[in-house]
């Protein structure tokens, strides 16, 4: 469109020039011209402003994983890279669907990502997910009713851009997963890592040691060969990344859990930023500590209209939604407000 206008715009003022003297006409001309144009781009800047939103992460904020095994490795540490270098490549790897990994290492080692637009809370719905690589052992383990596989439980925070700057600056609220109220779990628990000549610590930063602070949640694992060669961890029922597949529904998350520092409900009508942060403070022999991974996040109400209707994939046809993902039809009504308008191939969000 901006092509468009600023060849109408070339045409506009080539018209006038060639036709100086000013007849009526041309002149009359002229300002219709003008007029189109102002038109166009009031559209265009409308159009622009109502660009379509991704349900994916946009930024990663902050990368901090604490010691782990995978910490130089997901992502790749090069000699020479520092933190943002580093904080850099967790982007690459996690944004914009692009479905790469990242380790968080060992407890308390944590990301903060954030979307383009505000994820909203509706009420008594999942709002969003943070992928992982969770899976469920194949011997069908279970405890209490708990699937058992590679369950990793990271811990998920949420923000507000309350000070409306674009910027994580403000007031975090825990997720209250299923085991918030567990009584062995731990709030407020504290631990330092010291650098060792292991080489799991984060190879980027200078400092000797490290220090996280939050809420460790209780072990997870069983030795089931008891000799130390076969682990299971056990999924916690809902709340936690990399906890459950990511195709299952206990892995999507609700911001209606969302709780103040004194465990009250936080209602926050949508969120700007989430970071995760491993959750549990364990080895498991050979496997090692256990270390929440992530490779994206997913805004869920920006893709279940969507999704849900996967007989549009088949046409070409035109299907427009609200932006929660209610289809509405295959034209724009003529109600003011933003839908969702989605082709086979394209998805935009239009101000109507
Ligand atoms: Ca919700
Ligand atoms: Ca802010
Ligand atoms: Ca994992």
């Amino acid at each position: 469109m901006k092509r468009h206008i600023f060849i109408l715009s070339l045409f506009t003022f080539q018209f006038s020039l060639f036709t100086f003297p000013l007849s009526p006409f041309t002149f009359q001309f002229s300002i219709y011209m003008k007029r189109v144009v102002f038109i166009l781009s009031l559209f265009t800047f409308q159009f622009s402003i109502c660009k379509a939103q991704s349900p994916y992460i946009s930024h990663v904020w902050d990368f901090l994983p604490a010691p782990g095994q995978f910490v130089n490795s997901l992502p790749e540490y090069e000699s020479g890279d520092d933190a943002e270098a580093m904080r850099m490549k967790a982007e690459e790897a996690i944004a914009n669907d692009n479905r790469g990994m990242i380790s968080l290492g060992g407890w308390g080692g944590y990301v903060v990502f954030g979307f383009d637009h505000m994820i909203e809370n509706i009420a008594g719905q999942n709002d969003f997910i943070v992928l992982g690589n969770a899976f469920y052992s194949s011997t069908g383990a279970e405890q209490d009713g708990r699937p058992g596989g590679s369950c990793e439980p990271g811990i998920v925070l949420v923000s507000y851009d309350a000070n409306g700057n674009g910027q994580p600056d403000d007031e975090w609220y825990e997720l209250a997963g299923s085991e918030y109220t567990n009584p062995l779990t731990i709030h407020g628990y504290t631990l330092t890592y010291h650098r060792s000549s292991s080489g799991t610590f984060p190879a980027w930063i200078d400092a000797d040691s490290l220090t996280f602070t939050g809420t460790r949640l209780p072990d997870n694992y069983e030795d089931l060969s008891g000799t130390g060669t076969y682990y299971v961890q056990y999924a916690y029922p809902w709340g936690y990344v990399d906890n459950h597949p990511n195709s299952s529904e206990q892995a999507q998350l609700n911001i209606d859990w969302a709780v103040t520092a004194q465990g009250e409900p936080a209602n926050l009508p949508g969120i700007h930023f989430v970071k995760v942060y491993t959750g549990v403070n364990q080895q498991c022999g050979w496997l090692g500590e256990t270390s929440t991974e992530i490779i994206g996040a997913t805004d869920l109400h920006l893709l279940t209209g969507l999704d849900a209707n996967t007989s549009d994939y088949s046409t070409d046809a035109c299907m427009v939604y609200t932006l929660t993902g209610i289809p509405v039809g295959t034209t724009l009504p003529n109600a003011h407000g933003i839908y969702i308008v989605r082709t086979r191939s394209t998805t935009q969000k239009i101000c109507r």
